[in-house]
């Protein structure tokens, strides 16, 4: 496979882009190699500047749970564009979106709609503090909940990539209100109210996907609601990964724990740049201008990401059985790659939830962040870069989820663990 024109676009976006990437994850630190540079995307697949093509398992990280250019989303966006690209004024297309997002959570009266899910997080924490009147807020590590200050703490994803879950330049004054616990213990989660007594809320990825996918135990979530109601606190679930991916009604759904405010991202802007995070009315109407807790964004509610989460969602909501389809695929995915990895003596931890799917060489299961950083990372970069030169695209690090869009088709799948198959050989007699 050749790569002289990524590895020459890598060089060149270097010169005026801090590691040559807008995001650091994609700077494939932690598998070595170049990242490949895209030209398009169609369907299941993506084309990089050489000419090859990959099967691709991020889907720009969540987005796209119907593949590259999905018909009805890209129409709904260029009918979008030629009214205007943004007014910065009130459309009936985010009432639209309001409504049909709003019908898809038991526990969301309302939801404000901002361009990212840093964005949506940050805005949601604020929230549950001016709803509170207090200050703490109790994280776990190894979530991630995107960057702003007081959540780059102990966090997942890209920040655990690089080996600095903590970022410099976040002084310390604006994380002392981030408590830390573990996931999955609810001991540790005990010790932070015993710690504190001024805490707004906690928050959580339900499915976790930024240290791997690694699932909440549904007694967790259920005792994390409880500690909650007894102290006062709020209940955030983070959903800018999982939501319209884990389930189509929110983790809420297959837990059976309500949080009392959503955050969401990804799916929900169809590929456009949108987040949102919902509570019930009593909460949001905390919110500027209904209330005193400010919150505000130039492109917030932009028409044309607007009229793409509204395409992705009416097709996900006129599609219900979208998901378990989605899930058997994943499922069968990382069964076959597991059976594949077990044939030469590799142990791998696997798991799915709805188009999600995660898996680990790890001797034992994952439960939280230490477990997943004991992982095997010099095998799974042996295998990225084995599965890129076979032709399939997946996470460029370990502390990432994978995602099946509907373009994916179970002969794909069935390729893909065939070719699993002669990597995990390659890697074993190599
Ligand atoms: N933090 C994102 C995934 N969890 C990566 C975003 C990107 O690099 O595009």
């Amino acid at each position: 496979m050749s790569t002289g024109a990524s590895i020459k676009a890598f060089e060149e976006a270097q010169q005026l882009i801090p590691g040559g990437v807008n995001s650091p994850v994609r700077a494939f630190k932690s598998v070595g190699g170049t990242p490949i540079f895209i030209t398009e995307g169609e369907g299941a697949y993506l084309t990089d500047v050489d000419g090859n093509k990959y099967v691709d398992f991020v889907q720009s990280w969540g987005p796209l749970i119907f593949g590259h250019r999905d018909e009805s989303i890209e129409a709904a966006v260029i009918e979008a564009v030629k009214h205007g690209l943004s007014f910065g004024a009130p459309t009936v297309a985010e009432t639209e979106l309001a409504k049909l997002v709003v019908s898809f959570f038991d526990s969301v009266d309302k939801v404000r709609f901002v361009s990212s899910g840093t964005e949506a997080v940050m805005s949601a924490i604020r929230l549950a503090r001016g709803f509170t009147g207090k200050d703490d807020i109790v994280k776990f590590t190894g979530c991630y909940h995107g960057h702003s200050d007081s959540l780059l703490v102990e966090a997942g994803s890209g920040a655990v990539t690089f080996g600095n879950p903590s970022s410099p330049g976040v002084p310390a004054d604006f994380t002392k209100h981030t408590l830390l616990a573990t996931y999955n213990d609810i001991e540790s989660v005990k010790k932070c109210f015993a710690d504190s007594s001024d805490i707004a809320c906690i928050i959580i990825e339900p499915i976790a996907g930024n240290m791997g996918l690694v699932p909440a135990d549904k007694e967790f979530l259920a005792e994390l609601r409880k500690i909650c109601d007894a102290n006062g606190a709020l209940l955030i679930f983070d959903e800018v990964m999982s939501g319209f991916r884990g389930s189509l009604h929110g983790a809420e759904s297959i837990t059976g724990t309500s949080p009392d405010i959503i955050t969401l991202g990804k799916v929900i802007g169809g590929g456009m740049p949108v987040g949102a995070f919902g509570a019930r009315a009593e909460i949001m109407s905390q919110l500027s201008p209904d209330g005193p807790v400010y919150q505000a964004g130039t492109l917030s509610g932009n028409p044309v990401a607007m009229a793409a989460g509204y395409a992705a969602l009416s097709k996900l909501q006129k599609n219900g059985q979208i998901m378990s389809v989605l899930n058997a695929r994943a499922l069968r995915l990382v069964e076959g790659m597991k059976a594949a990895a077990t044939e030469c003596g590799i142990t791998m931890q696997i798991d799915t939830r709805g188009s999600m799917f995660g898996f680990f060489f790890n001797e034992k299961p994952v439960k939280n962040f230490a477990d997943a950083c004991n992982s095997d990372a010099e095998l799974f970069a042996k295998f990225h870069s084995g599965m890129l030169d076979e032709g399939f695209y997946f996470a460029c690090s370990l502390y990432e989820t994978g995602f099946i869009s509907t373009a994916v088709t179970d002969e794909m799948i069935e390729n893909t663990i065939q070719a699993s198959a002669k990597v995990f050989k390659a890697i074993t007699n190599g």
